[in-house]
């Protein structure tokens, strides 16, 4: 028999399935659908690693058994290929970014298509080419159009050395990735999306759809939805009110003390007031210069100033109390101002030990002198006049309603999600198709004018000013008004790397069109996606910003339904050998073009399947890529012990069935190493036998196939069955075929039969010996008794000897 040589094999197979397109997805069929996504790569300049393999080949494995099972599978793939890495390497290297993107595209396509996805490549699409982000921009309009989008004062990065507005990735510890400088924060202003308005749906329709229950808890905790109260406290001697948000309005009665943000406007209008302005005044500088991230971290040490000259008094008590500005009430959240309440929430706690301010217990259940007592849970209202003995819940019902009713507060709902800067002052983006008019204002770019095309510049360097380079393209950004003809101004800003991939599953579906995003029709067909696999560091942006999306699509009446994805899961990290995460810079990134060169493709993607649980981070190892060769070599030798006959083996049988169970269930569970596992154990029983029949060996080819589809296209073509394996039916098992045999045994001490007990045949010895114990007639001969002596054999009998 020839040797097994996996690069000719699969270049082989390479031409085969160009050629009669087994992968090709139909927009019109009367099968099944099945919509299998994986996230599209970013095209770097590295190329892919061992990492990018390893969900593509999962959902590969699904799709192709899909395929088997009389799907018709869309299995697609393009590129994510606007951004910063891009735009960063073409100033580098003076080369265009659009001329970096296609070499990278050639390179990732290439080394994508060596692996052997099933990838349905007629519906490539590239979020960078005009005829895609003429859609992308068709879709901003629309949010704009709507509301959604609207332009605000936000702070950036600056690199004040480089001039240049930095992205956060490019932020590393405070300082400029590119030159080391600190990096401060300066106001511009930035297009920004309401995804806020989405905020409840986006936690409320989590229960539509089948999310593995991390990505869900994520998603929930990201957007951060708080009910509570907000709070109305007089300002004693003035006409303002200072608002508070609250989660627990209960505890009204212990506010011993308000706080509010340094960056509060009620400083600035009582400033002539403010005995300590100075004071205050400095410490506002020193809060300015910390991230929010550092404000509210919790272990560190309190510190602030009391505001002299302004009091406020306690809707509950009527008792006048102080007010300080601290760095850990921010800004951006609820007022922008609390009512602390030291007894029983633990920042207000460490403030009050620190300044010294009354605690007050309103909720018996600890001991508010030692610490905060923060359970909400248990514990019953104390010090608190008309709420005293009422538990936490009732009292929140009913101090909220007293309050609705004196017109002193409201319920509240507050999210902790921001809405979504959309503004990028960079080139490599799609142009916002927005122009600007004096008389005007902002007006759209109409419809039929789209895409607007990137213009071709000699410079991606960011101005000094911090403008996108297109801001000095004069004859680009001077247009006249769509609406009143009048001089208008393009916006020079463009849009985040996240806008393209917001909606591109959407745009597989019908990837040529060139009237709509996509037909109706075709949306209706595959929508949803019905399996999304993708990193867990996408959960929070990419994941929701899609999500957003599509809700807002459906709402405009363009897509059929609210949720673009039936189901989500994700897989873990490929470490290097070292178990520190793959990167240039340690120098442990493996390339799977060697893998595919010196092992084949087949062996690449059993290791990858093979190298542990699916959904944690493992380390690479070569000895196990070794080990899979070893295997596939042992398989592609099963052509040796092939014997006449067609039928099943019938000493194998119910092993046989219990593969194709297993693999089965395990291929659509994410325990895609078990499958393999199992039919590494086949493979033993038949080498064991001795020999296997040619229907046995069909089906072990088509189990194998999903994740080694050259192989096992190769080794159906030399055994001579018919057609292609890619043409064959998935094989079905017989659930009774798969079930162990039971039999009555019996057990004999000293030589004497004392019991039968049921066990499966191939019980081991140790479970036989539990059950024995667990038989109460068996159990009265062996009480007080020492075993000296076991003979059991495997289904037939058990024989102890005691004494
Ligand atoms: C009184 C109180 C008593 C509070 C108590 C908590 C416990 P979440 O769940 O995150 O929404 N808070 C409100 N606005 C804030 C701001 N801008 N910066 C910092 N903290 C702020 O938390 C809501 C709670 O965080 C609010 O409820 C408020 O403190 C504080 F026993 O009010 B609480
Ligand atoms: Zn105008």
């Amino acid at each position: 028999m020839r040797e097994y040589r996996p690069n000719e094999i699969e270049k082989k197979w390479h031409e085969i399935w160009k050629e009669r397109e087994p992968f090709k997805a139909s927009n019109k069929s009367d099968k099944p659908k099945f919509y299998a996504l994986v996230e599209f790569p970013y095209p770097s300049a590295n190329g892919l690693h061992v990492g990018h393999p390893r969900p593509y080949t999962a959902l590969d494995i699904v799709s192709r058994k899909r395929r088997l099972e009389g799907y018709n599978v869309l299995f697609p793939m393009g590129w994510d290929a606007f951004g910063l890495p891009t735009e960063n390497f073409a100033i580098k290297n003076k080369i265009h970014p659009a001329i970096v993107t296609e070499q990278n595209v050639a390179r990732f396509k290439a080394q994508l298509q060596s692996i052997g996805f099933s990838f349905d490549w007629l519906r490539e699409i590239n979020t960078t080419d005009p005829h895609y982000y003429k859609w992308t921009q068709w879709i901003f309009l629309k949010l704009f159009e709507k509301g959604l989008a609207y332009k605000q004062e936000m702070p950036i990065n600056w690199c004040p050395s480089c001039k240049i507005g930095l992205a956060n990735e490019e932020v590393v510890q405070g300082n400029c990735e590119r030159c080391g400088g600190e990096v401060v924060r300066r106001v511009k202003n930035q297009w920004m999306l309401k995804i806020t308005e989405y905020a409840d749906r986006l936690i409320s329709d989590l229960d539509k759809v089948d999310y593995i229950e991390r990505v869900k808890a994520q998603q929930t905790n990201w957007i951060g939805k708080s009910e509570g109260a907000e709070v109305e406290f007089q300002i004693a001697g003035k006409e303002d009110k200072l608002r508070v948000f609250t989660t627990r309005p209960d505890t009204l009665f212990g506010s011993t003390y308000m706080v509010i943000a340094a960056e509060h406007p009620l400083i600035e209008k009582y400033k002539d007031e403010i005995e300590n302005l100075e004071e205050i005044k400095e410490y506002q500088h020193e809060v300015s210069k910390k991230s929010d991230f550092e404000r509210t971290e919790l272990s560190k040490e309190k510190t602030g100033v009391e505001i002299k000259g302004l009091r406020a008094i306690n809707p509950a008590t009527g008792r006048e109390i102080p007010i300080w500005i601290s760095d850990y009430v921010l800004m951006s959240y609820g007022t922008g101002a609390i009512m602390a309440v030291p007894g029983h929430d633990t920042r207000d706690w460490e403030f009050a030990k620190k300044f010294n301010l009354p605690i007050i217990e309103v909720i018996k259940g600890g001991e508010v002198e030692k610490e905060a007592y923060t359970d909400t849970e248990e514990g019953v209202v104390v010090n608190s006049d008309f709420i005293n003995g009422m538990e936490v819940k009732e009292a929140k019902e009913y101090i909220t309603k007293w309050l609705e009713d004196k017109g002193l507060g409201t319920r509240k709902v507050n999210f902790k999600l921001r809405d979504w800067v959309f503004s990028r002052q960079r080139y490599w983006g799609e142009p916002i198709p927005l122009v600007h008019c004096d008389e005007c204002g902002w007006v759209p770019v109409p419809e039929k004018e789209l895409p607007i095309m990137l213009p071709e510049v000699e410079n991606y360097e960011p101005t000094d000013t911090g403008e996108s380079p297109l801001a000095n393209i004069k004859d680009w950004v001077e247009t006249t008004c769509p609406k009143c003809g009048g001089k208008g101004h393009r916006e020079t800003d463009t849009m985040p790397q996240w806008a393209g991939s917001s909606w591109y599953f959407l745009r597989y579906i019908d990837p040529c069109n060139e009237e709509e995003f996509a037909s109706q029709e075709a949306l209706e067909y595959w929508l949803p996606v019905d399996w999304y696999n993708g990193g867990m560091e996408h959960t929070t942006l990419h994941l929701l910003y899609s999500r957003f999306w599509h809700k807002f699509l459906y709402d405009i009446g363009v897509v059929p339904g609210p949720e673009p994805y039936a189901k989500r899961t994700s897989h873990g990290m490929i470490l290097g050998d070292n178990n520190e995460k793959m990167s240039k810079s340690r120098g442990n990134v493996v390339n799977p073009d060697d893998i595919v060169r010196d092992y084949g493709a087949d062996t690449l993607r059993t290791y990858e399947m093979f190298i542990g649980d699916f959904e944690k981070s493992v380390p690479w190892s070569e000895n196990g890529v070794k080990g899979c060769r070893r295997f596939l070599e042992r398989v592609w030798r099963l052509q040796d012990i092939l014997t006449e006959g067609n039928s099943y083996t019938k000493e194998l049988e119910s092993s046989i069935h219990k593969t194709i169970k297993k693999v089965s269930e395990d291929f659509e569970t994410l325990k895609f190493n078990t499958g393999i596992a199992a039919l590494m154990s086949l493979l033993n029983e038949f080498n064991d036998f001795g020999k296997i029949t040619k229907g046995d060996l069909k089906t072990y080819l088509i189990l194998l196939n999903p994740v080694a589809p050259h192989i096992t296209e190769e080794m159906w073509e030399t055994i001579g069955l018919p057609g292609y394996l890619h043409e064959t039916t998935w094989p079905q098992y017989e659930e009774a075929k798969t079930e162990d045999e039971v039999v009555e045994i019996p057990v004999q001490i000293n030589g004497k039969v004392r019991g039968k007990i049921v066990v499966n045949v191939n019980d081991s010895q140790d479970i036989v010996k539990e059950k024995a114990k667990a038989d109460e007639n068996i159990m009265k001969y062996l009480e007080g008794k020492q075993i000296v002596k076991e003979i059991f054999v495997m289904g037939k009998i058990y024989n102890i000897v005691v004494k």
